[in-house]
């Protein structure tokens, strides 16, 4: 039987992860250096825009399969920050004020026409892994927000130079998430590192967060594909 590893070491293979985040994609790599066109843009912010629908979903999900009162009203709060509240206009509002303020129409994003099949096939795994796991599993799953405070603030760093175009007001989403993100890593990183305890646990947990290290790298590939390379679903299919 192999020793687990201390609650330290544990939490540092969480992080090594890091290496596999999202934010080394071409995709985002290109975004981050002023190097997108404003198609390029709108693609990415109308695709997310599922991603986004899709967490408080998700989140409904874990409390759902959860029967802890004490883990329960504090996971809540990540639906409210998403769906918002009486006085809080929530995250998903402030996606479509992205939306317009990148020249997108609210209708067009909330339509969800643009979505690419592997954003959406990518999203519905993600929520339905989050239904069928147990809820200290999904919860792991969350752990990629451990990178997230990063890559907001690299958006909020650089677009406004690189992206004169797209109205200031856009930026609400990736300041509200710097701090949110941050809240709601604490929380999920509590649970993993009090859940997952022997070594063979421990191991899963880091393939639990690896699968939604792809799920994110899928999505991007998905855009990649269709909004760098010009090949969208059935490019290449003859015209009808
Ligand atoms: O805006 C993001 C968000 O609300 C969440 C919730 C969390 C989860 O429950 O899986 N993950 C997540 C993420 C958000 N934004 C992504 C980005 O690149 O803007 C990062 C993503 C994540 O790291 O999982």
């Amino acid at each position: 039987m192999t020793a687990p590893w201390s609650k330290e070491e544990f939490e540092q293979r969480l992080r090594d992860k890091g290496r596999f985040y999202h934010i080394h994609h071409p995709f985002h790599v290109a975004m981050n250096s002023g190097q997108c066109t404003r198609e390029q843009i709108q693609g990415w912010v109308a695709n997310r825009f599922y991603y986004q629908t899709t967490i408080p979903v998700k989140d409904a999900a874990i409390l759902a399969n959860c029967n802890e009162r004490e883990v329960r009203r504090e996971w809540v709060q990540r639906i409210l920050d998403h769906d918002g509240t009486e006085g809080l206009e929530g995250g998903i509002e402030a996606w479509l004020r992205l939306a317009e303020a990148v020249g997108l129409s609210r209708d067009e994003v909330d339509s969800q026409q643009n979505v690419l099949p592997g954003v959406r096939f990518a999203c519905d795994a993600y929520l339905n892994f989050a239904r069928r796991a147990t809820w200290q599993e999904a919860a792991c799953s969350s752990l990629t927000e451990l990178f997230a405070p990063e890559i907001h603030q690299r958006r909020l760093d650089n677009w406004p130079e690189y992206y004169p175009w797209i109205e200031a007001d856009g930026y609400r989403y990736f300041k509200k998430r710097l701090s949110e993100a941050r809240r709601d890593v604490e929380h999920g990183l509590r649970i993993t590192l009090s859940h997952f305890v022997t070594r063979e646990q421990q191991e899963h947990a880091l393939t639990i967060l690896q699968f939604k290290l792809d799920i994110l790298w899928s999505m991007l590939d998905a855009m990649e594909m269709a909004y760098f390379h010009n090949r969208p679903p059935y490019h290449s299919c003859p015209r009808g």
